[in-house]
């Protein structure tokens, strides 16, 4: 299959490099909220905040993901000048800190725009670009973005998902949103797509793209996956307390690397680690 944007094994940008020559990366997960579904409050106080993205990229991410509005199911929207305000001061100073790239998880443009003025040097956006003005950003600014699809909101997402196909119907959102970025400007090699496992899905409709992970990664773009701790790992094992599915999440991990995914995001960067080096070793 063509590889429009897949073929650098780096991926350079002012802002930042990922070096895929070794195969799957991490991105660890940085919840400045008092409600994340698994790690909500623990960093909502700055200091405790930059300790813990500083001792992820010691573990080996690749890259630091920073969110500040939940978007677990049944969360609320929150106004930009909240999240601006959770996130902004610990990109400042992790960005002073660390190379690793930052990445700001927000769907509005504003929050972006004021993470990547204080250092952020990517966009992982839950909304794949729905807003015009998000695209126009981040052509402007020249850095990568993770495309993720959802069905409806976080709010409604999980109260009646459906699909005919789920693989065919999600493949076919994050190609036509990749026209989109390329139509704002967008280069296809800054382009991540990310099936958006438990936004909108049930526990059938996470599997089959788990399962079929492999269609992704081959479209010709790097291929994020974040499964990490989420709702379907403790449907399959049991295990209520996120915190306790971190061997659901590993199995996941071990999956997603052999199928070539390019990036695993997840909260326990120390243990997937070693989960992603034994795999691409193998592989
Ligand atoms: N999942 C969450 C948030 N952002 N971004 C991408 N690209 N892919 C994902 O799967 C994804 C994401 C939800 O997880 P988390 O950030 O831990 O929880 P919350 O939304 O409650 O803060």
């Amino acid at each position: 299959m063509e590889s429009p944007g897949n073929s650098a094994m780096v991926l350079r940008w002012s802002g930042g490099c990922l070096d895929f020559s070794r195969g799957c990366l991490i991105m660890g997960v940085l919840n400045v909220t008092p409600d994340s579904f698994s790690d909500g409050g623990l960093y909502l106080d700055e200091d405790a905040a930059v300790a813990h993205g500083l001792a992820m990229v010691e573990q080996g991410a690749a890259i630091v993901d920073v969110g500040a509005e939940s978007t677990r199911p049944g969360a609320q929207a929150l106004a930009s000048e909240e999240e601006i305000r959770r996130a902004v001061p610990v990109i400042k100073r992790l960005s002073e800190q660390t190379r690793v790239p930052i990445s700001i998880d927000t769907r509005k443009p504003e929050v972006a725009r004021a993470a990547l003025d204080a250092g952020a040097a990517m966009v992982n956006d839950v909304t794949a670009l729905e807003q015009d003005a998000m695209a126009s950003l981040v052509a402007e600014r020249e850095v990568p973005v993770c495309l993720m699809h959802m069905q409806g909101r976080p709010a409604t997402m999980q109260e009646a998902p459906r699909y005919q196909d789920v693989v065919a119907e999600v493949i076919g959102f994050l190609l036509k949103r990749v026209e989109k970025a390329v139509h704002f400007g967008i280069p296809r090699d800054h382009l991540l797509l990310d099936p958006g496992i438990g936004f909108g899905k049930t526990l059938e409709h996470n599997i089959l793209l788990l399962r079929h992970i492999d269609r992704f990664a081959r479209l010709g773009y790097r291929c994020l996956v974040g499964a990490s701790r989420k709702h379907m790992i403790g449907q399959l094992t049991g295990k209520e307390d996120p915190a306790d599915r971190v061997f659901g999440t590993a199995a996941t991990v071990a999956h997603c690397v052999a199928k070539d995914v390019s990036i695993v995001r997840v909260h326990d960067v120390d243990a997937m680690m070693d989960v992603v080096k034994v795999i691409n070793a193998i592989r």
